[in-house]
């Protein structure tokens, strides 16, 4: 059995949890998964020695193979458990397949800002509504687990003190609150990336109108990808989730399906509703829209040409310029080539501050929803670029594929540059141990 190591309350656990759900509920995971709520000791003895950090979700295979990162998990069990895979054949559906991928980038590494924004902003001190504490218990299940209540939530309590010093998150933003600035959304920005936020539950409501999954009737790598913002933050945490259910009603629903517990007014991949027949036996069909099926002949939900859009629009240009940046730091004297780079997302790597903070060599300006701000370089997000490097290889192996995915890609302005990743990552391609992510030595 698999074991996951996680927290009920973590953008990327929501992602990994949900996605093997829908595996072993659909028989494709072998013996299934334990669910492990990642304690402060298991972090500690278990999970930091085995990847190099105590970041969640890890997941530990039945052979004992330990895998880190979210996207990396996705990978290990969709190659061991390839029946009912969630990510379409780049051989005959390489737009589906493409688009996939570009949407759990989008999704892990754009939408993140924002939606930890929104879990922070509300927990802050005076602001109204509050949620913090809501998140007080939800981290003190973890930092005193087992506890009794008033203990937990005192917990987390002193934790969001020590750590991310929330009295002081405007003057003197710690944890958290630092990473927010890091991420470029300190104040002047934040509501440009609530704008960014809003434009696409925007567009997400107008999509689940029409289809109950990103590529029609059943669940695929992009709707794993958006269960992270969605879940843990936006549906769960109660200024956000109070919102989404009020504006945002249909896309609500998606989080309860796509998440697939509890979701029986929602519908889920497998369930059937059921009609009564002329003589009065019950009469079944796919619950989900779309037969039940992603859409046939490698078609794309028109619905869903605007949330690329954005992908386009806000996130390419950011990632084009980090890699120039990456590719700088690699090349200058300030980095020895093959050794180790930053690898969080959320804030700073500790020990690298000094170069993705303020001015610092792996920083750069961007532009979000016409607002311009400085933000952090993540290797990470590079990783993720050569992981599509090779899906996109894969989608245009052929003349057919190929045509397919420039016709794809066409519709977006900057969309062709896509095709030019080798050149673009030449310098700056990184190698994943674990968590670690360190520049090729050669
Ligand atoms: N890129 C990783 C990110 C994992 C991550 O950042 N997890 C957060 C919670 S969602 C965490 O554990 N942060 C605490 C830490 O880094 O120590 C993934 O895809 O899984």
């Amino acid at each position: 059995m698999y074991r996951l190591y996680s927290w009920e309350h973590s953008y990327f656990s929501g992602k990994v949890r949900a996605y093997l759900r829908f595996k072993h509920e659909q028989g494709s995971l072998g013996d299934g998964y334990e669910d492990v709520l990642a304690t402060v000791d298991l972090i500690q003895g278990l999970l930091t020695p085995r990847s190099g950090s105590g970041a969640v979700p890890q997941l530990e295979a039945p052979d004992g193979t330990w895998v880190q990162d979210s996207s990396a998990i996705i990978d290990h069990c969709e190659a061991a458990h390839p029946e009912v895979p969630v990510v379409p054949d780049p051989a005959t559906s390489p737009r589906q397949c493409l688009a996939s991928y570009l949407l759990e980038l989008f999704a892990d590494e754009w939408v993140v800002v924002p939606a930890f924004w929104e879990r922070w902003y509300f927990s802050e001190d005076g602001r109204e509504p509050n949620h913090r504490a809501f998140n007080e218990l939800q981290w003190g299940a973890v930092l005193a687990a087992g506890a009794p209540g008033p203990m937990r939530r005192q917990a987390g309590a002193g934790f969001f003190q020590t750590a991310f010093g929330i009295s002081e998150s405007r003057t003197e933003p710690k944890g958290v609150y630092a990473g927010l600035v890091q991420l470029g959304c300190g104040e002047g920005l934040e509501h440009a990336w609530q704008a960014s936020q809003h434009q696409l539950l925007g567009l997400l409501e107008t999509h689940f109108g029409a289809h109950d999954y990103l590529l029609g009737g059943r669940p695929s790598l992009g709707d794993y990808g958006l269960i992270g913002p969605l879940y843990a933050h936006l549906y769960r945490d109660a200024v956000s989730g109070f919102a989404l259910r009020t504006h945002f009603p249909l896309t609500t629903e998606w989080v309860e399906r796509a998440n697939g517990e509890s979701c029986l007014n929602a519908r889920k991949y497998g369930q059937r509703l059921y009609s009564l027949g002329d003589d009065g036996q019950l009469v079944g069909r796919p619950a989900t829209s779309d037969g039940g099926a992603w859409l046939e002949d490698d078609a794309l939900p028109k619905t869903l040409l605007p949330v690329l859009g954005m992908f386009f629009d806000e996130m390419w240009p950011v990632l084009r310029d980090a890699a120039h940046r990456l590719t700088d730091f690699i090349a200058s004297d300030a980095h020895e080539k093959g050794g180790e780079l930053p690898g969080k997302t959320f804030i700073a790597t500790p020990g690298f501050e000094a170069l993705q903070t303020g001015d610092g060599p792996l920083t750069h300006e961007f532009t979000i929803q016409g607002v311009t701000g400085r933000r952090m370089v993540v290797p990470y997000q590079i990783w993720m670029l050569q992981r599509i490097e090779a899906v996109l290889s894969a989608c245009t192996a052929g003349p057919e594929g190929r045509k397919a995915v420039e016709g794809l890609l066409d519709a977006f302005p900057g969309g062709r540059e896509l095709l030019e990743l080798d050149a673009l990552l030449a310098g700056c391609r990184v190698r994943k141990e674990g968590a670690l992510l360190y520049s090729r030595s050669e």
